[in-house]
């Protein structure tokens, strides 16, 4: 059954010009997209979007990095989304990730690590809504 799942292109991989080839992994590997928006995040709004994280050692490297550039948010779509973009994005530390992997293709460091992607219903829907208004989700 299709599912909707929510991914961020992060600041590293902006900035290393490398937005459009990810978007490209992703559609290869199935995936439609429903919204997407180019938004720089406040340290505010990285801490709200990151809180389940808050008590976590690396939260303020993290906030600090996830607020330092242009990200591409979107929501994509295809049957089995939630679990198929976390396969294709790899370990969270690029250098386990497998080959073929957006992870091992564009991330440097476990901090900055080139995408994010939900790892279950609950918090896909809460990270859809972080960023997406119902009406750009049609
Ligand atoms: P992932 O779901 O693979 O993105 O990884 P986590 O949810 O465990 O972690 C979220 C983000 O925190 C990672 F993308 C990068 C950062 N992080 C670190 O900086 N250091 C760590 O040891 C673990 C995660």
């Amino acid at each position: 059954m299709s599912q909707r799942t929510f991914s961020i292109i992060k600041p590293d991989a902006v900035k290393k010009g490398y937005a459009a080839a990810i978007l490209a992994e992703i559609e290869k590997a199935g995936f439609k997209l429903v919204a997407i928006k180019k938004i720089g995040l406040t340290k505010t709004q990285a801490e709200g979007f990151y809180h389940v994280h808050a008590a976590r050692p690396f939260f303020g490297e993290l906030t600090e990095f996830m607020s330092s550039g242009t990200i591409f948010p979107m929501v994509i779509e295809k049957d089995n989304a939630i679990a198929d973009l976390r396969t294709l994005m790899g370990a969270t530390d690029p250098a386990k990730a497998d080959e073929g992997t957006i992870r091992k293709k564009f991330a440097s460091s476990i901090g900055e690590n080139a995408i994010h992607g939900s790892d279950a219903e609950d918090t896909a829907a809460f990270e859809i809504g972080y960023f997406f208004a119902g009406l750009e989700l049609k």
